[in-house]
Protein backbone atom coordinates (compact mmCIF):
# COMPACT_ATOMS: atom_id res chain seq x y z
CA UNK A 1 0.00 0.00 0.00
CA UNK A 2 1.78 3.48 -1.41
CA UNK A 3 1.71 6.06 2.02
CA UNK A 4 -1.23 8.59 2.13
CA UNK A 5 -1.24 11.80 0.67
CA UNK A 6 -2.06 14.16 3.30
CA UNK A 7 0.35 17.05 1.97
CA UNK A 8 -2.55 19.87 1.99
CA UNK A 9 -4.81 17.95 4.60
CA UNK A 10 -4.04 20.76 7.20
CA UNK A 11 -4.19 24.47 6.93
CA UNK A 12 -1.07 26.35 5.53
CA UNK A 13 -0.41 29.74 6.16
CA UNK A 14 1.38 30.36 3.33
CA UNK A 15 1.54 27.78 0.17
CA UNK A 16 4.77 27.39 -1.30
CA UNK A 17 4.90 26.56 -4.93
CA UNK A 18 5.06 22.86 -6.28
CA UNK A 19 7.88 20.50 -5.87
CA UNK A 20 8.71 17.29 -6.27
CA UNK A 21 10.70 17.14 -3.02
CA UNK A 22 10.91 14.21 -0.53
CA UNK A 23 7.71 14.48 0.84
CA UNK A 24 5.47 14.27 -2.53
CA UNK A 25 8.00 11.23 -3.33
CA UNK A 26 6.95 9.39 -0.82
CA UNK A 27 3.44 9.67 -1.09
CA UNK A 28 3.53 9.85 -5.11
CA UNK A 29 1.60 7.04 -6.20
CA UNK A 30 -1.13 7.99 -3.86
CA UNK A 31 -1.29 11.03 -5.20
CA UNK A 32 -1.14 10.16 -8.73
CA UNK A 33 -3.80 7.69 -8.88
CA UNK A 34 -6.16 10.04 -6.69
CA UNK A 35 -5.29 13.32 -8.82
CA UNK A 36 -4.97 11.53 -12.32
CA UNK A 37 -8.05 10.13 -13.98
CA UNK A 38 -6.94 6.64 -15.39
CA UNK A 39 -3.31 6.92 -14.53
CA UNK A 40 -2.68 3.32 -14.55
CA UNK A 41 -5.03 2.53 -17.87
CA UNK A 42 -2.81 5.12 -19.59
CA UNK A 43 0.47 3.69 -18.35
CA UNK A 44 -0.51 0.77 -18.95
CA UNK A 45 -1.67 1.18 -23.08
CA UNK A 46 1.45 3.02 -23.41
CA UNK A 47 3.66 0.70 -22.33
CA UNK A 48 2.39 -1.43 -24.64
CA UNK A 49 2.47 0.58 -27.81
CA UNK A 50 5.98 1.75 -26.46
CA UNK A 51 6.64 -2.07 -26.51
CA UNK A 52 4.93 -2.73 -30.11
CA UNK A 53 6.65 0.24 -31.98
CA UNK A 54 10.59 0.37 -29.86
CA UNK A 55 12.86 -0.85 -32.74
CA UNK A 56 15.87 -2.76 -31.78
CA UNK A 57 19.16 -0.78 -30.36
CA UNK A 58 17.41 2.21 -30.52
CA UNK A 59 16.76 4.58 -27.37
CA UNK A 60 13.46 5.00 -25.48
CA UNK A 61 13.18 8.16 -23.24
CA UNK A 62 11.26 8.43 -20.39
CA UNK A 63 10.95 12.11 -19.89
CA UNK A 64 10.59 13.23 -16.78
CA UNK A 65 10.26 9.86 -15.51
CA UNK A 66 9.48 10.02 -11.46
CA UNK A 67 9.91 6.91 -9.83
CA UNK A 68 9.66 4.59 -12.47
CA UNK A 69 5.74 3.67 -12.92
CA UNK A 70 6.34 3.86 -16.67
CA UNK A 71 9.51 1.96 -17.15
CA UNK A 72 8.51 -1.10 -15.21
CA UNK A 73 5.57 -1.53 -17.33
CA UNK A 74 7.78 -1.47 -20.29
CA UNK A 75 10.05 -3.96 -18.77
CA UNK A 76 7.03 -6.26 -18.27
CA UNK A 77 5.55 -5.84 -21.41
CA UNK A 78 9.30 -6.36 -22.85
CA UNK A 79 9.39 -9.53 -21.34
CA UNK A 80 13.08 -11.26 -22.32
CA UNK A 81 13.51 -8.73 -25.50
CA UNK A 82 16.92 -5.63 -24.54
CA UNK A 83 16.41 -2.63 -24.79
CA UNK A 84 17.80 0.98 -23.86
CA UNK A 85 15.85 3.36 -22.11
CA UNK A 86 17.29 6.72 -20.51
CA UNK A 87 14.85 7.63 -17.65
CA UNK A 88 15.08 11.34 -17.01
CA UNK A 89 13.82 13.53 -13.76
CA UNK A 90 15.30 16.52 -12.10
CA UNK A 91 13.99 15.39 -9.04
CA UNK A 92 16.98 13.56 -7.31
CA UNK A 93 14.06 12.02 -4.09
CA UNK A 94 12.19 10.72 -7.38
CA UNK A 95 15.69 9.09 -9.04
CA UNK A 96 16.51 7.50 -5.74
CA UNK A 97 13.14 5.52 -5.40
CA UNK A 98 13.24 4.62 -9.12
CA UNK A 99 17.21 3.08 -8.62
CA UNK A 100 15.89 1.48 -5.97
CA UNK A 101 13.19 -0.35 -7.62
CA UNK A 102 15.70 -1.32 -10.18
CA UNK A 103 17.50 -2.80 -8.26
CA UNK A 104 14.75 -5.40 -7.58
CA UNK A 105 14.75 -6.83 -11.00
CA UNK A 106 17.33 -8.74 -13.21
CA UNK A 107 18.68 -6.83 -16.40
CA UNK A 108 18.16 -3.73 -14.59
CA UNK A 109 21.31 -2.01 -16.66
CA UNK A 110 18.27 -2.23 -19.55
CA UNK A 111 17.07 2.05 -18.02
CA UNK A 112 19.66 4.24 -17.08
CA UNK A 113 18.32 6.90 -14.75
CA UNK A 114 19.22 9.96 -15.66
CA UNK A 115 19.68 13.42 -13.23
CA UNK A 116 19.22 16.29 -15.77
CA UNK A 117 16.40 18.96 -17.13
CA UNK A 118 15.01 17.38 -20.09
CA UNK A 119 14.54 21.14 -21.13
CA UNK A 120 18.45 21.07 -22.62
CA UNK A 121 19.08 17.54 -23.70
CA UNK A 122 20.68 15.93 -26.46
CA UNK A 123 18.93 13.06 -27.50
CA UNK A 124 19.94 9.94 -29.65
CA UNK A 125 18.63 8.11 -32.10
CA UNK A 126 15.29 7.08 -30.41
CA UNK A 127 12.26 5.06 -31.78
CA UNK A 128 9.82 5.75 -28.30
CA UNK A 129 9.99 9.06 -26.45
CA UNK A 130 7.21 9.47 -23.94
CA UNK A 131 6.27 12.46 -21.91
CA UNK A 132 3.91 11.48 -19.36
CA UNK A 133 2.20 14.66 -17.20
CA UNK A 134 5.35 16.76 -18.04
CA UNK A 135 5.55 19.07 -20.51
CA UNK A 136 3.57 21.11 -18.34
CA UNK A 137 5.69 21.93 -16.00
CA UNK A 138 8.08 23.06 -18.71
CA UNK A 139 7.84 27.55 -19.98
CA UNK A 140 5.77 27.26 -23.00
CA UNK A 141 8.98 28.23 -25.40
CA UNK A 142 10.59 25.29 -24.01
CA UNK A 143 8.07 22.96 -24.98
CA UNK A 144 8.46 23.58 -28.40
CA UNK A 145 12.36 23.52 -29.03
CA UNK A 146 11.90 20.06 -26.92
CA UNK A 147 9.64 18.78 -29.22
CA UNK A 148 11.46 19.64 -32.17
CA UNK A 149 15.03 17.84 -30.27
CA UNK A 150 12.88 14.82 -29.97
CA UNK A 151 11.50 14.57 -33.25
CA UNK A 152 14.86 15.50 -34.95
CA UNK A 153 15.95 12.25 -33.07
CA UNK A 154 13.50 10.50 -33.90
CA UNK A 155 13.97 7.26 -36.51
CA UNK A 156 11.19 6.96 -39.02
CA UNK A 157 8.18 5.04 -37.78
CA UNK A 158 8.85 6.08 -34.34
CA UNK A 159 6.67 7.26 -31.89
CA UNK A 160 5.90 10.24 -29.62
CA UNK A 161 3.57 9.56 -26.52
CA UNK A 162 2.32 12.79 -24.62
CA UNK A 163 0.33 12.87 -21.61
CA UNK A 164 -1.44 16.27 -20.23
CA UNK A 165 -3.72 18.17 -18.24
CA UNK A 166 -5.33 20.51 -20.58
CA UNK A 167 -7.57 23.28 -20.36
CA UNK A 168 -10.76 23.77 -22.46
CA UNK A 169 -10.53 27.09 -24.58
CA UNK A 170 -14.58 27.53 -24.11
CA UNK A 171 -15.13 28.92 -21.07
CA UNK A 172 -18.42 27.76 -20.03
CA UNK A 173 -16.70 23.75 -21.12
CA UNK A 174 -13.64 25.02 -19.11
CA UNK A 175 -15.27 25.33 -16.52
CA UNK A 176 -17.29 22.32 -16.68
CA UNK A 177 -14.43 20.09 -17.05
CA UNK A 178 -12.81 21.43 -13.73
CA UNK A 179 -15.95 20.84 -11.88
CA UNK A 180 -15.66 17.20 -12.89
CA UNK A 181 -12.31 17.02 -12.25
CA UNK A 182 -12.91 18.39 -8.67
CA UNK A 183 -15.47 15.77 -8.28
CA UNK A 184 -13.13 12.80 -9.20
CA UNK A 185 -10.97 14.55 -6.38
CA UNK A 186 -13.49 14.61 -3.98
CA UNK A 187 -14.95 10.77 -4.81
CA UNK A 188 -11.35 10.16 -4.28
CA UNK A 189 -10.94 11.27 -0.47
CA UNK A 190 -9.73 14.76 -0.88
CA UNK A 191 -11.25 17.53 0.90
CA UNK A 192 -12.17 20.89 -0.38
CA UNK A 193 -9.11 22.22 1.54
CA UNK A 194 -6.92 19.87 -0.11
CA UNK A 195 -8.40 20.45 -3.48
CA UNK A 196 -7.96 24.21 -3.04
CA UNK A 197 -4.52 24.16 -1.36
CA UNK A 198 -3.22 21.83 -4.07
CA UNK A 199 -4.51 24.32 -6.73
CA UNK A 200 -3.02 26.84 -5.49
CA UNK A 201 0.33 25.31 -5.05
CA UNK A 202 0.31 24.71 -8.74
CA UNK A 203 -0.49 27.91 -9.74
CA UNK A 204 2.47 29.06 -12.35
CA UNK A 205 3.98 25.71 -11.97
CA UNK A 206 1.41 22.98 -14.30
CA UNK A 207 0.41 25.48 -17.37
CA UNK A 208 -1.96 23.52 -18.97
CA UNK A 209 -2.60 24.05 -22.58
CA UNK A 210 -5.74 23.13 -25.04
CA UNK A 211 -5.59 20.16 -27.35
CA UNK A 212 -6.04 22.26 -30.44
CA UNK A 213 -2.64 23.89 -28.87
CA UNK A 214 -0.63 20.52 -28.40
CA UNK A 215 -1.76 19.53 -32.12
CA UNK A 216 -0.65 22.25 -33.53
CA UNK A 217 2.66 22.48 -31.67
CA UNK A 218 2.81 18.71 -32.61
CA UNK A 219 2.10 19.45 -36.05
CA UNK A 220 4.41 22.28 -36.69
CA UNK A 221 7.78 20.36 -35.27
CA UNK A 222 6.87 17.85 -38.28
CA UNK A 223 5.05 15.12 -37.39
CA UNK A 224 1.55 14.07 -39.82
CA UNK A 225 0.29 11.50 -37.93
CA UNK A 226 -1.45 12.41 -34.63
CA UNK A 227 -4.30 10.55 -32.37
CA UNK A 228 -6.02 11.52 -29.18
CA UNK A 229 -6.39 7.79 -28.19
CA UNK A 230 -7.51 9.13 -24.70
CA UNK A 231 -9.49 11.75 -23.40
CA UNK A 232 -11.29 12.55 -19.77
CA UNK A 233 -12.04 15.76 -19.47
CA UNK A 234 -9.53 17.94 -18.83
CA UNK A 235 -6.57 15.03 -19.39
CA UNK A 236 -5.44 13.87 -22.47
CA UNK A 237 -2.75 10.98 -24.10
CA UNK A 238 -1.55 11.25 -27.65
CA UNK A 239 0.28 9.95 -29.81
CA UNK A 240 1.93 10.38 -32.54
CA UNK A 241 3.60 8.62 -35.50
CA UNK A 242 6.74 9.80 -37.23
C1 LIG B 1 4.59 8.96 -14.61
N1 LIG B 1 5.87 10.49 -15.99
O1 LIG B 1 4.43 8.35 -13.55
N2 LIG B 1 13.19 18.05 -16.42
C2 LIG B 1 13.09 16.79 -15.95
N3 LIG B 1 12.06 16.38 -15.14
C3 LIG B 1 11.13 17.29 -14.82
C4 LIG B 1 11.18 18.63 -15.26
C5 LIG B 1 12.27 18.99 -16.10
N4 LIG B 1 12.41 20.23 -16.58
N5 LIG B 1 10.11 19.30 -14.76
C6 LIG B 1 9.41 18.40 -14.02
N6 LIG B 1 10.04 17.20 -14.04
C7 LIG B 1 5.46 10.17 -14.62
C8 LIG B 1 4.74 11.28 -13.92
S1 LIG B 1 5.16 13.72 -12.75
C9 LIG B 1 3.57 14.35 -13.04
C10 LIG B 1 5.37 12.61 -14.11
C11 LIG B 1 2.85 14.81 -11.84
C12 LIG B 1 9.61 15.93 -13.42
C13 LIG B 1 9.22 16.02 -11.94
O2 LIG B 1 10.34 15.94 -11.10
C14 LIG B 1 8.27 14.83 -11.81
O3 LIG B 1 8.93 13.66 -11.41
C15 LIG B 1 7.70 14.65 -13.21
O4 LIG B 1 8.44 15.51 -14.08
C16 LIG B 1 6.22 15.00 -13.32
O5 LIG B 1 4.04 8.63 -15.66
O6 LIG B 1 3.19 14.44 -10.71
O7 LIG B 1 1.84 15.61 -12.04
Amino acid sequence: MPQQDLIYSRQQEHITPFEFNDTVVSVFDDMITRSVPLYQESIQRQAQLAAHYYQPDSHIYDLGCSHGNFGIQFFQQMQQQPFHMVAIDNSQPMLDKYNSRLAALPANDRVKTQLASIEDYSFLPTSVAVINLTLQFLALEARNTLLQRIYDAMLPGGILLLSEKIIHAEAELAALQQDWYYRFKKENGYSQLEISQKRDALENVLIPETIEQHQHRLQQVGFKKIDVWLKWFNFTSILCIK
